[in-house]
């Protein structure tokens, strides 16, 4: 049977078919070529349009299957993964009522921060293993209270998979790990949380059906299959957030490996057993794709906000029609340190690892007679990977043994500059593995259709294609990025 992916990004849409019997991919391809815009009207808002994801994931797929590498009347399930925490709203026809207001997007911090306060800091941490922040339930009270016509009119609120699922069959359902990292999912209970949706007076009919990740979300309904050749009534079999769906494509399903991303945003994600929260949500635990009430399996995720975000600024800012591998072979001829320059990759939206405070990205060091622009484009790579290494120190209090990390060769991960740099200044080594979202969304899709048996079968064909070990000491270049940062914290 062959599988199709979907990833849906927050810079395009990435699809891929692979073949289940060996797992190759047959065809790959992603809309728009360049980043797809994020509409940002005030600052820290950060919205896209459903009907945009919808359109860009078309022409993905029909540039696969203008590739003649396979019949699209052979593909047997779809699987999904997907931005993760935004809000699509939906009125009873199924119409989109607004914009999505996407992940970075910051508006409802302080709506958060309240309900915090008033949940309880101890029901907050032992039972949502988070603060509401400004995920997904604390954008629909920002709906809610700012814009009533809309909040009104609302049938059905949904995260960005669940309306890619809704557009294919017609049928609207959310995940377990979907709620969760909404901040909906009481996990003590192992149900929807009852004091989260009478704080916010949200009745429950606006959340759709739940289910586990790997199941059947709807059927393609007969005009899509029409429209894309597919077969009418092939299920979307997975569905899950981009994270946990990366962790899937490595094969990270239990502790003890620990997968990363490095896309507009940066993540480093490990499994745990146990009900962990951070005393200040500046990490996040999410329910995983295997999570069962009964087995729970938990993703504790670090997110930077400004990491592929950070390196596409500086491009279109100064390489202009430079490509990032150009960028990168002008940066590899600066030595580690960059002269000087530092870079804060901090202007995409409030940085929970900085107790969701929006500093800002900025530049320092510059000198005017010596700095060109390879200097800044390696400036930035080494100060994403010194946020990652900010990151992984607060995983490390939290009890998370991150001894190697894994990583599809996807996004900055293309970039060798960047995988040293990740390397050198986390002190911890990388592998990297021939995977991507859209192959794991594939797998996940094999999983729920019961083409696999378990996800260890699904990745069994997981290739690495090389890895990274730390080579310098970047201490002292580490301790004045982290002194730099520190004026910027409360
Ligand atoms: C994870 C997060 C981002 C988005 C990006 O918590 O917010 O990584 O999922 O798509």
């Amino acid at each position: 049977m062959l599988l199709l992916g979907i990833d849906l990004g927050t810079s395009s849409v990435k699809v891929s078919v692979l073949d289940s019997n060996d797992q190759s991919v047959l065809a790959s391809s992603q809309s728009p070529d360049r980043e797809a815009p994020i509409l940002s009207s005030r600052p820290g808002w950060a919205e896209q349009d459903p009907a945009s994801w919808w359109s860009y994931l078309v022409e993905a797929f029909e540039k696969c299957v203008a590739l003649g590498t396979f019949k699209p009347g052979d593909i047997g399930a779809i699987g999904i993964g997907y931005q993760m925490h935004g809000l699509v709203v939906t009125g009873k026809g199924q119409n989109v009522l607004r914009n999505a207001i996407i992940w970075s997007d910051s508006r409802a911090v302080s709506l958060g921060e309240m309900a915090a306060q008033a949940l309880g800091e101890e029901y907050c941490r032992d039972h949502l293993l988070n603060s509401p922040g400004n995920f997904t339930a604390s954008k629909l009270a920002w709906v809610k209270a700012n814009e009533p016509l809309v909040y009104d009119q609302i049938d059905k609120m949904m995260l960005p998979g669940d309306y890619l699922a809704m557009k294919l069959t017609g049928e609207i359902s959310t995940t377990v790990t979907g709620l969760s990292e909404g901040i909906f999912y009481d996990f003590k209970e192992a149900s929807l949380s009852r004091p989260l949706l009478d704080y916010f007076k949200f009745p429950e009919t606006i959340i759709p059906p739940v289910k586990d990740s790997f199941d059947v979300h709807g059927h393609i309904s007969p005009e899509v299959a029409a429209h894309l050749g597919l077969k009418p009534g092939i299920p979307v079999a997975y569905k899950a957030g981009d994270q946990p769906n990366n962790a899937l494509s490595l094969g990270v399903l239990d502790s003890g490996v620990v997968a990363a991303t490095a896309g507009t945003s940066g993540v480093i994600y490990a499994v745990t057993e146990s009900l962990l929260s951070d005393k200040a949500s500046r990490i996040n635990t999410f329910a995983h794709v295997n999570y069962q009430k009964e087995h729970p399996r938990l993703g504790v995720l670090l997110c930077i906000n400004g990491t592929g975000s950070m390196n596409r600024w500086i491009r279109d800012l100064i390489g202009g029609d430079l490509s990032y591998a150009e960028i990168n072979d002008q940066a590899a001829r600066v030595p580690f340190g960059s002269m000087g320059v530092k870079v804060m990759p901090f202007g995409n939206g409030a940085e929970r690892m900085l107790f969701n405070k929006h500093p800002g990205a900025s530049i320092t060091g510059l000198d005017l007679n010596q700095h060109s622009a390879a200097n800044l484009y390696r400036a930035t790579q080494e100060g994403i990977a010194a946020a990652f290494r900010y990151g992984l120190d607060i995983m490390r209090e939290n009890a998370l043994n991150v001894s190697m990390v894994r990583a599809g060769r996807s996004n900055m991960f293309l970039s060798d500059l960047f995988c040293q740099s990740f390397v050198d200044l986390t002190q911890t080594p990388l592998e990297l593995f021939a995977t991507d979202g859209s192959m794991g969304a594939a797998l996940g899709a094999g999983i729920g259709a019961g083409v696999y048996s378990s996800a260890a079968e699904a990745t069994a064909g997981l290739k690495q294609l090389g890895s990274f070990e730390p080579g310098r000491d970047t201490t002292h270049h580490y301790q004045e990025w982290k002194h730099l940062l520190s004026g910027f914290l409360p």
